[in-house]
C-alpha cells in the first residue's frame, strides 16, 4: 500500500497500476482490505463504510473506428435517397460479449466549399457534429442517422464523416478517404439529351440514313449522364422497335454507347426500316 493519508476514513491510494502492467482489451477485479493497527482483518463482504470495496474495469487503448456507408464516396445522391445516414461503428473491446463498445458517434455534414456545418437543424459556420446515439447499438452493426433533405441544395457537393468514441474515452485517430470520410453531391436536377444525327423532318434514302447520335448533358457536364437510351417508333404503324423488329406495342429503350465528352451513339437499324414510312 503506498500514499495513506491517516484520519477516519483513512484515504489511501495504490501505485502499482501503469500502462506497462495492464493489457488492453482486459477487464480487472480490484478489492481492498483494511487491517487495523492491532491487525484485525477486514470481513468478507460488503466494506463496512457502507460503499463498494470491489469493481472490476476495463482497460483500453485501442481506439475506435468508423465506416459511412451511405452515401458512399464520390457518389451523386438523388432526392430521397438520403433519408439514412449510414455506417458501422466498433471497438476491439469485449468482442466477444458481442457488445458494441462505442459510446459516441460524432457525425459531420459539410459543405465542400465552405466552412459550414449541419447540425441537425440549422447550417453554422465552424466545425460542428451531430451526436448519434449508440444506445443499443450491437457490435458491428449499422447506426444511422435521418438527414432531412430540404437540408440540401440542388447539385451541391458535401462532405461527410464519422469520429467515433470508446466507452473508455478513447477517441478514432484515424481516417481514410473513402471509408470513414466520403464526399457526395445532391442532385435532383433531370439531364437532358438531344438527337444531332438525323434533322426532324428529312427525307433519307438507304445509303444515306446516319447512325443515331446524339448529346446528353446533366447539370452543363456530359460525364455525368450516367446512360443515355433510344428509343424508335414506325409512326404509320404505331410500333416501336423491340431490338429485332418493329413489333412492340409499347416504347422500349435501348441504351446508347458513350463517345466521351456529351457524345452518345446507337447503330440505325438500316435493313429494318420499310420504304415509305415515317419514324420518328
Ligand atoms: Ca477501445
Ligand atoms: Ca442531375
Amino acid at each position: 500500500m503506498q500514499n495513506i493519508v491517516t484520519g477516519n476514513p483513512a484515504s489511501w491510494n495504490y501505485g502499482f497500476f501503469n500502462n506497462s502492467k495492464l493489457e488492453t482489451g482486459t477487464s480487472y477485479y480490484i478489492v481492498s482490505m483494511a487491517i487495523d493497527d492491532v491487525g484485525n482483518l477486514e470481513a468478507s463482504g460488503l466494506g463496512n463504510q457502507g460503499t463498494v470495496r470491489s469493481s472490476t474495469f476495463t482497460y483500453d487503448i485501442n481506439v475506435p473506428t468508423s465506416v459511412v456507408q451511405n452515401p458512399a464516396h464520390f457518389t451523386y445522391k438523388k432526392a430521397g435517397t438520403m433519408s439514412l445516414i449510414s455506417g458501422t461503428a466498433q471497438d476491439w473491446v469485449n468482442v466477444s460479449g458481442a457488445v458494441n463498445s462505442v459510446k459516441q458517434i460524432d457525425l459531420f455534414i459539410q459543405q465542400a466549399t465552405s466552412t459550414l456545418f449541419y447540425n441537425g437543424s440549422n447550417w453554422t459556420n465552424g466545425v460542428t457534429a451531430i451526436t448519434v446515439s449508440t444506445q443499443s447499438l450491437i457490435f458491428g452493426n449499422t447506426w444511422g442517422y435521418n438527414l432531412t433533405e430540404s437540408a440540401l441544395n440542388h447539385n451541391t457537393t458535401y462532405f461527410i464523416w464519422t469520429r467515433v468514441m470508446d466507452l473508455a474515452g478513447n477517441l478514432q485517430t484515424s481516417f481514410s478517404l473513402g471509408v470513414s470520410s466520403n464526399s457526395f453531391n445532391y442532385d435532383v436536377g433531370q439531364p437532358t439529351s438531344a438527337i444531332t444525327s438525323i434533322a426532324n423532318g428529312n427525307f433519307y434514302r438507304k445509303e444515306n440514313i446516319p447512325n443515331i447520335a446524339g448529346t446528353a448533358i446533366d447539370e452543363t457536364e456530359g460525364g455525368r449522364v450516367f446512360v443515355s437510351s433510344y428509343s424508335i417508333e414506325d409512326t404509320d404503324m404505331a410500333v416501336w422497335w423491340n431490338g429485332s423488329s418493329f413489333t412492340a406495342v409499347g416504347e422500349q429503350f435501348f441504351g446508347m454507347s458513350y463517345g466521351g465528352g456529351q457524345s452518345w451513339s446507337g447503330v440505325m437499324m438500316s435493313t429494318n426500316l420499310v420504304d415509305g414510312r415515317t419514324y420518328g
